[in-house]
């Protein structure tokens, strides 16, 4: 069955001299480069509004035939963030204890990482994205999935970052217990979870670098 092609409408884009574009480029990089993966969250209570805004600007990602194959699951009750923490710390336990493979936990011993999982309880808010493998109407078909939820997902911590709040990514293995948890459709797969809030009161990350320029970028 062909579609009828979609109108077009005028593309509102701010042309800026090179000046200010090298500045906004700057001051973009000097702002990402102050966030860090937190895992230490102070229980503070967050605006559900800003971070409202946040996950609607991660809805503005550009997705595989602008299917928009995501769905984000803002977590604040008590009660089901205890249930999240205990179902991701018996998942981690096991992970931790004979599932991971021993390279990978050699890689992970140096940041300091275990199965203790506090942080699912005590940042107020946490934000579980999902995978729409495919939408829910019959032959409904979903592409680039991978690629279009890591982009929005990217666009979310950004925008978390930019309002002034901290995050972490947070994978624990396997995750299909919170598609169970937060009742999600079986087209859905948990994609990533991320903990929302403010670091607490003298919160120490891991001293890493990231790589240089140099180390990433080819020039041809
Ligand atoms: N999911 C586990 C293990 C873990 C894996 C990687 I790769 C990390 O960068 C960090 C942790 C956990 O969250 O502890």
């Amino acid at each position: 069955m062909s579609q009828e092609s979609i109108p077009t409408i005028a593309l509102s884009f701010a042309r800026r001299d090179s000046a200010e574009i090298d500045q906004r480029a700057r001051d973009f990089l000097g702002e990402i480069q102050r966030r860090r993966s937190v895992r230490e969250f102070s229980a503070d209570p967050v605006s559900i509004e800003a971070i409202e805004r946040c996950i609607e600007a991660a809805g503005q990602a550009p997705s595989g035939a602008n299917k928009q194959p995501w769905t984000f699951v803002l977590v604040t009750d008590q009660e089901l963030k205890t249930k999240i923490r205990a179902a991701a710390e018996q998942e981690e336990r096991a992970f931790y204890n004979t599932r991971a493979p021993k390279r990978w936990l050699e890689d992970l011993a140096a940041l300091g990482t275990d199965e203790h999982k506090p942080f699912l309880e005590v940042a107020p808010v946490l934000i579980v994205a999902f995978a729409q493998r495919h939408g829910v109407e019959a032959d409904s078909r979903h592409y680039y999935v991978n690629e279009s939820v890591g982009i929005a997902v990217g666009f979310l911590l950004a925008a978390l970052h930019h309002a002034g709040f901290a995050t972490l990514t947070h994978t624990p293995s396997p995750m299909t217990f919170l598609g169970d948890l937060l009742g999600r459709p079986k087209n859905e797969r948990a994609y990533v979870l991320i903990p929302v809030g403010f670091p607490v009161d003298g919160c120490r990350v891991p001293d890493i670098q990231r790589k240089s320029l140099d180390d990433i970028l080819i020039r041809k």
